[in-house]
């Protein structure tokens, strides 16, 4: 009917040029444009159901078969929310009218300890190896908007979660946060800036920096955490500033590693008092401390937020954590009690372990007491119950924890990045290679100066360990045979200065033997990268994808390749951000009918009819569905 209803168009019998044909007909383009959406779904759906998930990191389908059940949301006194629309009451409304300024005195007076959920984007980050969709979070987008309107912000943005959005679940990670902010007025959006590296894993020019902070900004952030993974300030500088200089709240951020209470570690409570002095000095809106192995024990919370508080009066402290040692609650309620603004929590059913502490847990603590965080338990039951099932929904990408580990203290793994090692280690059984990865992690770590760890520097660390691992190398044979050894490329881009610098610097000889020649630089990169030539980026992007939005640029910049692979994956399927997880990740069952939205009012109701039997000729199977009750077939080349 499509076909011939353009066939017969008035405008395309009389053969008019073909772009006017588009700009005076748009019901007709537009058309044009859902059919070719619908079949590239279509094509994706067929391959599903021929060759399952190509999703990487994916290992079976879902356990989670049901529809999703959404949640009622009641409050303490039995009052029914109506959900319909998003809340607008929330401190945003202060960021957007008074500016961040306004923001840090106005947390700055409130009594209680405000609570920032991490569930969009750390939790899952830790826990589902970053995998949750957009769909999935705007599904309860609405409610989360009631629920958490007195929250200090949804960290929802940043982190992995950018190239992973693309990288692995063909999203744009700016379609992402748009949508988002549309459905979520009220509540600040939170995101994580990796300082000079933005959101990719080594520096970038410093105009890239400013371009991405300003997209972010306009996008819908309203809050940057930056840090710098060697707590370097010239590298974290660069990205205070472009928050500055976008206009949005700049979390200058520390971030915490060791063990401040053991006075034979690196660093102690001065190191800390000496970088937040430099921290706030740069105009930081919010001081930030990133505890991102959750090694910060109840006491050295209670001795250093009691520290800053003192020196600090008028600047907001906020805290964050990780449970891997089970320790979180305990030192979040540490870090309320002595003063911290807001601290970071996660929904129930995806907390604990390598995420953040349980939000449940945090508000029982502080309930009725001077620091009660202002949020309804009832309510955030409620969104619990929609993410308890997202959980199972998401169980292809767990990682197999069974419980706390309190031997962080000692490996200082960060969240994320033991979530991945254990996962990789319960692949191979977890037996004595787990626990030589531990060590090797520590001895590499040693190796390296025992430097601040977190995302690209983990990165580091965790490389050296494998290669020690699997090479089976010792701490000495390290030193010892260092101008031999062919040291994994993110060592090497630590040792030639790529990363920052870090406290106390570089280990020597082992620095100049690893590099044997390449370069060293004792500054920060920016100083010696080529600022980005932005019409150049824009030029070449309009050639290659006939377009180029100012986002699209950003991307580009942060990843050239996983933007370009991106982006072929979307001509060949399209854009499967609106496609239900379930159906995401599993085909349906024969028969079984669910509905995709593909745009405001255009849902496609789909059917699985029949996987038609391999042809020995072509290696094609042809794939039937149902489409708003016509059948369509498509035609797919068997991977197997
Ligand atoms: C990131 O950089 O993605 C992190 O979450 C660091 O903790
Ligand atoms: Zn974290």
């Amino acid at each position: 009917p499509f076909l011939a209803s353009l066939l017969t168009h008035p405008t395309f019998i009389e053969g008019t040029c073909w772009t006017t044909f588009i700009d005076d007909t748009p019901e007709l383009f537009a058309l044009i444009n859902s059919q070719n959406r619908a079949q590239k779904l279509l094509t994706y759906l067929g391959d599903l159901a021929v060759n399952g998930s190509q999703i990487k990191g994916q290992i079976g389908e879902p356990k989670f078969k049901g529809d999703v059940v959404m949640p009622t949301l009641t409050t303490h006194d039995a009052k029914t929310i109506e959900v319909s629309k998003p809340c607008e009451t929330g401190w945003r409304n202060i960021i957007v009218k008074e500016g961040p300024a306004a923001f840090a005195k106005a947390v700055r007076a409130n009594k209680g300890c405000l609570i920032m959920d991490t569930t969009w984007r750390d939790a899952h980050q830790s826990l589902l190896a970053t995998r949750v969709r957009t769909v999935d979070m705007l599904n309860i987008a609405k409610e989360t908007s009631h629920a958490l309107s007195n929250a200090w912000a949804l960290e929802c943005w940043g982190g992995a979660t950018f190239d992973v959005a693309m990288r692995f679940l063909y999203e744009d990670p700016w379609d992402r946060l748009r949508k988002m902010r549309k459905a979520v007025p009220n509540i600040p959006f939170q995101m994580l800036l990796r300082g000079a590296n933005g959101v990719a894993y080594s520096s970038l020019p410093d105009n890239a920096i400013y371009h991405f902070c300003e997209q972010a900004k306009k996008n819908g952030v309203d809050i940057f955490r930056v840090f710098d993974a060697l707590n370097d300030v010239d590298q974290l500088e660069v990205g205070v500033n472009a928050v500055l200089k976008a206009g949005g709240v700049a979390e200058g951020t520390m971030c915490y590693s060791g063990d401040m209470l053991n006075p034979k570690k690196k660093y102690n409570l001065q190191y800390y008092m000496d970088l937040a002095e430099k921290i706030v000095g740069m105009g930081a809106h919010v001081l930030g401390i990133k505890d991102m192995a959750g090694v910060l024990k109840p006491r050295a919370a209670t001795m250093l937020i009691g520290e800053l508080r003192k020196k600090y009066p008028d600047m907001p402290i906020h805290v964050h954590t990780h449970d891997s040692a089970g320790t979180g609650v305990a030192s979040m309620v540490a870090c309320a009690q002595a003063g911290a603004d807001a601290v970071d929590a996660a929904t129930d059913s995806m907390s604990g372990m390598t995420s953040q502490p349980s939000i449940g847990a945090i508000l029982a603590s502080l309930e009725g007491g001077e620091f009660d965080p202002g949020l309804d338990g009832h309510l955030v039951r409620g969104l619990d119950a929609y993410w308890a099932q997202l959980r199972l929904l998401y169980s292809p990408f767990e990682a197999g924890l069974t419980g706390p580990d309190p031997e962080v203290y000692e490996h200082e793994i960060p969240g994320g990045q033991l979530t991945n090692l254990i996962f990789q280690a319960s692949q191979q059984g977890l037996g004595e290679k787990w626990a030589h990865t531990k060590k090797a992690y520590e001895e590499a770590n040693d190796l390296l100066g025992d430097i601040v760890k977190v995302t690209p520097t983990s990165k580091v660390v965790g490389d050296l360990a494998q290669f020690m691992v699997s090479n089976n190398l010792t701490y000495d044979d390290v030193i010892n045979k260092a101008e031999q050894l062919d040291f994994p490329s993110s060592v090497l881009e630590f040792f030639e200065g790529l990363m920052g610098q870090p406290y106390g610097g570089f280990p020597e000889p082992l620095r100049s033997n690893a590099l044997r020649g390449r370069r060293k630089m004792d500054k920060r990169p920016g100083l010696y990268l080529d600022a980005v030539d932005f019409d150049k980026v824009r030029k070449e992007l309009k050639e290659k994808w006939g377009s180029a939005s100012e986002t699209d640029v950003a991307s580009y910049i942060m990843y050239p390749k996983v933007f370009d692979d991106y982006k072929k994956w979307t001509q060949t399927y399209g854009d499967l951000s609106v496609l239900p997880t379930r159906f995401f990740l599993a085909k349906p069952q024969i028969g079984e009918e669910f509905h995709v939205e593909l745009e405001k009012g255009k849902v496609l109701i789909l059917k699985l009819l029949a996987v038609g039997p391999l042809s020995e000729q072509t290696g094609q199977r042809e794939v039937f569905y149902e489409m708003n009750g016509e059948v369509r077939q498509v035609t797919i080349e068997d991977k197997h």
